[in-house]
């Protein structure tokens, strides 16, 4: 099995989830600046032209960060990050949805249409007119989310999950592309305190993280 992975917050986020579960394995890296993760080869075995995949012993690749979580926890199972009973799996994968729905995906797209408009214009149909709204939304989602996030470590409760992981690498990496943290949302200033105390927050950053001036 073989992380193909490279700079950027959803890489990260697969670093991340290894670190966490104590798994070593081999990676093969891509240059996402440069857009080689949009060229033949990788582009013909993930299609979805994105990083990071999980390349397995059988060859095939699994695309889509929560995909390869789910598969690498089925295989690995201690420590839970998703949950280790039913109840809390659907927990964990209730607030991931959410995170992405509301939050991540917003950051993100408004990101590719504003400050990455350069390096997506190319790869992608981009809606520039529609980063402001984006940025509010993301806005809007973790205003919503931190009056949930009153009086609980985490965001799924008491248990430190893949919607822990998820937000924190699109928090970290917007604040470096003008999407700052608003310092006004104190839980989710809490909540941030927290997540940035695991040693795999900054054990996750791509070593090209400082020469792009971006977190990821
Ligand atoms: N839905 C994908 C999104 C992955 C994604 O956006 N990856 C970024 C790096 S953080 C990427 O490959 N960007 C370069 C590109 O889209 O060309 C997932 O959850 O894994």
């Amino acid at each position: 099995m073989k992380l193909i992975e490279g700079f950027g917050p959803n890489p990260r986020a697969a670093r991340w989830f290894l670190l966490e579960k104590g798994i070593d394995m081999p990676r093969d890296q891509i240059d996402v600046v440069a857009g080689e993760n949009r060229q033949p080869p990788y582009a013909e075995r993930n299609p979805a032209g994105q990083l990071p995949a999980l390349e397995l012993d059988d060859g095939r690749v699994i695309g889509e960060t929560v995909a390869i979580f789910e598969y690498l926890e089925e295989r690995h199972p201690e420590p839970p990050l998703v949950g280790s009973t039913p109840e809390e799996r659907a927990e964990a994968r209730m607030w991931q949805r959410r995170v992405e729905l509301n939050i991540t995906e917003h950051l993100y797209n408004a990101f590719r249409y504003g400050e990455g408009h350069g390096l997506f214009e190319s790869r992608m149909r981009c809606l520039p007119e529609a980063v402001d709204g984006l940025k509010q939304k993301a806005q809007d989602g973790l205003r919503w989310l931190d009056g949930l996030l009153a009086g609980k470590d985490w965001i799924a409760g008491e248990r430190f999950t893949i919607a822990d992981i998820i937000l924190a690498c699109a928090l970290d990496f917007g604040a470096t592309v003008g999407q700052p943290i608003d310092p006004s949302l104190e839980n989710l200033g809490q909540w941030w305190q927290h997540v940035r105390a695991r040693p795999a927050f900054e054990g996750s950053v791509h070593p090209a993280a400082a020469g792009v001036g971006m977190r990821g």
